[in-house]
């Protein structure tokens, strides 16, 4: 199982220091929200974000755009040093082509949906993909409750992608926590994200957060 802390949940006074305890903490990847502050009703992070951690870890960076134009943003991040890069389906732009855009820049591409998008708006795009990042949460903050109903979509979206033949993770963003980690991880979700629920709590050192959660993960 891949763990990727949310950085938006991080100390951002101390960025670098917690990208490099969690580089040496054994995470998988670093997973960046970006909002527009109009497909969400907030702002976080922008590329000059990643540009100044990057040279701190050589783990993948996972971009998670939940913003209204994503196409508009892709050579941005891509320039920055993303290595991983999805875009809601719910988003203005037209899904096929965006996911294309990221390939053309020899990224992986996800779709990333909200809670109440159906499945099938994958149909046709299951080709042009790397990873489905389910919401298990409705995107924009940190801190929120998780959606019980997400616990079936990862399960159909586990045959969906069997059904297909392609290779596509499931990634699952949203309270992820030690109550949901397990059972999102029985239905079939391999990439976490992990925000305040596990990672970034106020009275637990980074340090040994990280360690407690990679062996809760991997035993
Ligand atoms: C939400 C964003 C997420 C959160 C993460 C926070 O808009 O896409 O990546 O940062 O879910 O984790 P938690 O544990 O606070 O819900
Ligand atoms: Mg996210």
């Amino acid at each position: 199982k891949m763990i990727g802390p949310s950085l938006m949940c991080a100390d951002l006074g101390r960025l670098v220091e917690s990208v490099q305890t969690l580089d040496q903490g054994g995470v998988d990847f670093f997973h960046f929200d970006i909002m527009d502050g109009r497909f969400v009703p907030n702002i976080t992070m922008g590329p000059d974000m990643l540009k100044a951690v990057r040279p701190y870890t050589s783990k993948p960076f996972d971009v998670h755009l939940m913003v209204e134009e994503p196409d508009r943003f892709i050579d941005m991040f891509a320039d920055v040093g993303a290595d991983m890069i999805s875009v809601h389906a719910e988003s203005k732009s037209h899904l096929q082509r965006v996911l294309q855009s990221i390939r053309d820049h020899k990224l992986k591409a996800g779709v990333a949906l909200n809670p109440s998008t159906p499945l099938c708006i994958l149909d046709y795009v299951m080709d042009c993909i790397d990873y489905v990042c389910l919401m298990t949460v409705n995107p924009g903050f940190a801190g929120q409750k998780f959606i019980p109903s997400a616990l079936g979509k990862i399960a159909d979206l586990k045959s969906k992608i069997q059904a297909s033949h392609m290779d596509i993770s499931i990634q699952v963003d949203g309270n992820i926590s030690y109550a949901t980690i397990p059972r999102v991880m029985e239905e079939g979700a391999s990439m976490l994200v992990c925000g305040t629920s596990s990672l970034f709590m106020q009275d637990v050192n980074l340090e040994l957060a990280v360690t407690r959660l990679r062996q809760f993960c991997h035993q």
